[in-house]
């Protein structure tokens, strides 16, 4: 485990940017912009939940960090459940981990996604560089195909396995820019696709919480038999509102997060 969040969330970033060279280009357009850091609002996370892997495991990470456990969200249709971490320093990243309920999937899945979980050691999860360490098992394409036609989700797992789904700018943060309509914009005009599912804007200022994504870049993976191309990660951005309190919203909306997994899809 980390003892430094910040190194933690250095080697996320650095490893999340390999395979997603959109990421570093809109950091680079909005930095440009903004002549100023750019602020994450939180990271996403994905698994199986099958041990040693399931989001427990991966939420050890964090919880030794100082962070705790926010509100839970569930995704019938995708067979997901998910929770998010937050952190007494504002400044800290919100972390959003989910998992497939893989005995709700159909026994072929079952069995491929049982093979590839006991493939991983499980005296390396809870290493420094776990959850930036990659795929853990041997996968061919036609097995990612396989998945692929279940679930988008198992599928992306299969093939990228243990690493940043994405990273997200906090709106809040910018001075440049303040609404999310205004950097769909600023991306669509540098030729960014924008998730589209349920809307460009996801979520409302009466849900606390606007965000929107790009869909994910599209990389060349090297399976067990074949090199393929296909969705790695995305960019997301969050613009929050403040609760009665005052204090701005620190949960996530689940009818947008069903939207937004969708960032990965093959189309969009
Ligand atoms: C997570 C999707 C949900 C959000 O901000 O609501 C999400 C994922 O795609 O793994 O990131
Ligand atoms: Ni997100």
């Amino acid at each position: 485990m980390h003892t430094d969040r910040n190194a933690l969330f250095q080697q996320l970033w650095r490893n999340y940017q390999e395979v997603t060279p959109s990421a570093e280009e809109i950091h680079r357009i909005l930095g440009a912009e903004e002549g100023q850091a750019i602020i994450n609002d939180h990271i996403a996370l994905r698994t199986f939940n099958l041990a040693p892997v399931g989001l427990d495991a991966l939420a050890e990470h964090f919880l030794s960090l100082g962070y705790v456990q926010g509100g839970e969200y569930h995704f019938e249709a995708k067979k997901l459940y998910a929770r998010h971490y937050e952190h007494p320093d504002p400044d800290a990243p919100k972390v959003f981990i989910s998992e497939l309920l893989v005995e709700q999937c159909s026994p072929e899945l079952q069995a491929i996604v049982k093979d590839l979980v006991a493939q991983v050691d499980p005296d390396r999860v809870k290493a420094d560089d776990f959850l930036y360490s990659g795929r853990h098992w041997n996968v061919d394409y036609q097995t990612y195909r396989t998945l692929l036609e279940e679930s988008e989700y198992a599928a992306w797992m299969a093939a990228w396995g243990y690493r940043a789904n994405h990273f997200t700018v906090s709106i809040n943060h910018l001075t440049q820019f303040e609404t999310v309509p205004e950097i769909n914009q600023l991306l669509k005009d540098n030729g960014y696709a924008v998730n589209a599912s349920g809307g460009e804007v996801k979520g409302s200022p009466a849900e606390l919480l606007e965000q929107s994504s790009t869909m994910a870049d599209r990389i060349p993976v090297q399976f067990s038999d074949r090199e393929e191309t296909i969705p790695s990660c995305f960019y997301e951005f969050a613009r929050r509102y403040p609760k009665t309190d005052g204090e701005l919203y620190s949960g996530f909306v689940a009818a947008s997060a069903d939207k937004i997994f969708e960032s990965t899809n093959a189309s969009g």
